[in-house]
């Protein structure tokens, strides 16, 4: 599980070098709970330069590949993200449980949190006509928590009831993508993921602290 303390997530979706993405998360290491990586840093850095990251950088590593593949590639995977040091994966509910159920095995054997993508924070209508299942899928498999759009706050609403307090909910969508800060965990979510909106702002701290007031006073 994520260590909660401010509830903000930062999507690290750069292309920039070890050191450079090292200084930057230097300079907000203390306002966020976890670092989201995925396909930027595999594609520009690689699975070493990932590696040293996750030494210099001391925090939680949420690798976002949204993984859906079969069964024995899932587990491959998860086993090259637990080497590297990274504590959690997000993986695609869709992929169905016969390709969840030994990963998320091996997932929980290694000590690597698995989310679960349930909902889109745009398009997606085959998941959200198929929420109750995915969601169910995830609770039976024991998995440490869901994505859920800050977009769709109504979704948000419906999967918190569902699945109690024992699950962490993560929602990105928020500010780029339209999601207004604070709104998702009005509405039931334990994180909100920001990406671009800190990425590209010319005082990446102030606009963290930013985040993090209205985040404190959760509102829609
Ligand atoms: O829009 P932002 O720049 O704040 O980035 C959002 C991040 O959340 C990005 O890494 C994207 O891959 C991820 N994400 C979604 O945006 C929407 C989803 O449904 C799931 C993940």
């Amino acid at each position: 599980m994520i260590p909660r303390k401010t509830g903000l997530i930062l999507a690290l979706d750069v292309d920039w070098d070890v050191d450079k993405s090292a200084a930057f998360l230097r300079g907000i290491n203390d306002l966020i709970d976890a670092v989201k990586i995925g396909w930027f840093q595999l594609l520009n850095i690689g699975p070493w330069g990932i590696r040293e990251l996750v030494n210099k950088v001391g925090k939680y590593f949420l690798a976002d590949l949204k993984l859906g593949d079969v069964s024995h590639i899932n587990e491959y995977v998860i086993r090259r993200i637990h080497d590297l040091g990274i504590n959690g994966i997000i993986m695609h509910s869709v992929a169905g449980k016969d390709n969840l159920t030994g990963p998320v095995r091996v997932a929980k054997e290694l000590g690597v949190d698995v989310y679960l993508l349930v909902s889109m924070s745009s398009g997606g209508e085959l998941y959200d006509a198929n929420l109750e299942y995915n969601v169910e899928l995830g609770v039976e498999l024991g998995v440490s928590g869901f994505i859920v759009p800050a977009t769709k706050p109504n979704v948000i609403r419906r999967v918190r009831p569902m699945v109690g307090g024992g699950y962490q909910l993560l929602s990105p969508g928020v500010g780029a993508q339209g999601g207004k800060p604070g709104c998702a965990i009005a509405n039931g979510a334990d994180f909100e993921i920001v990406g671009r909106a800190i990425l590209t702002s010319p005082d990446p701290r102030r606009t963290t602290l930013d985040f993090i007031d209205l985040i404190r006073k959760p509102s829609c």
